[in-house]
């Protein structure tokens, strides 16, 4: 059988409005949301999250705005990405995080708004972290999970760019975690090793 050729849809020129200020996407066509009750797992200290949504009730931890784009090499996927502002047991609030499901496509953001890190690791738990305030730019190469972390007191704001047929795969970070955490003390960020890593529940 003859594989299937994806590339008889092609994707009309576009152009998209999107507020630097807030992140949102005039005419998104997905609009993903993450609640703290939904990613609590996510977090080191899930007592602190049970706390949390006992005291404060449900909050959004962060969201992404998109237009669909094929996957497929050659198209460009790209989205903002918001992380609100917040703490969990003293870790700030953060994405969940993934590798690429094709491991071997990078990634940039370029943060508008708020301040905090970009976590990157390989498979290894090997780290880099790099800081993300406006203006910004951070490149995320190829084989690395990644994930944003606000440590800032308004939201971080980003516009993600990444290639067409890169995919996601959340299920590595779901089971393994990521090895370093970050975790405010004494008023600032620290990184420490997650004592769950590797650990699969
Ligand atoms: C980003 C992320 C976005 C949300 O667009 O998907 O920041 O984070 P999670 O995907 O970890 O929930 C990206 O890295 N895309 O590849
Ligand atoms: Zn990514």
């Amino acid at each position: 059988m003859k594989p299937k050729v994806e590339h008889n849809t092609i994707v009309q020129p576009f152009s998209v409005g999107w507020d630097p200020n807030d992140g949102i996407m005039d005419d998104p066509d997905n609009h993903i949301e993450r609640f703290l009750s939904k990613i609590k797992g996510m977090f080191l200290d899930v007592d602190a999250a049970d706390a949390y949504l006992t005291e404060q009730g449900d909050v959004k931890v962060y969201e992404v705005y998109e237009k669909t784009i094929p996957q497929r090499d050659g198209e460009i996927q790209f989205c903002s990405s918001i992380t609100h502002p917040g703490q969990i047991g003293g870790e700030y609030f953060m994405t969940k995080g993934h590798f690429h499901a094709r491991r071997d496509t990078a990634e940039i953001y370029y943060c508008l708004r708020g301040r905090g890190y970009m976590m990157m690791e390989l498979e290894s738990g090997e780290y880099v972290m790099e800081e993300m305030y406006p203006g910004r730019t951070v490149y995320v190469p190829a084989f690395y999970a990644h994930r944003s972390i606000n440590v800032g007191d308004e939201a971080l704001i980003s516009l993600a760019v990444y290639p067409g047929d890169a995919g996601h795969d959340y299920g590595s970070i779901e089971t393994a975690g990521f090895k370093h955490l970050v975790v405010e003390k004494n008023g600032k960020p620290d990184v420490i090793v997650n004592p769950r890593f590797g650990k699969v529940e």
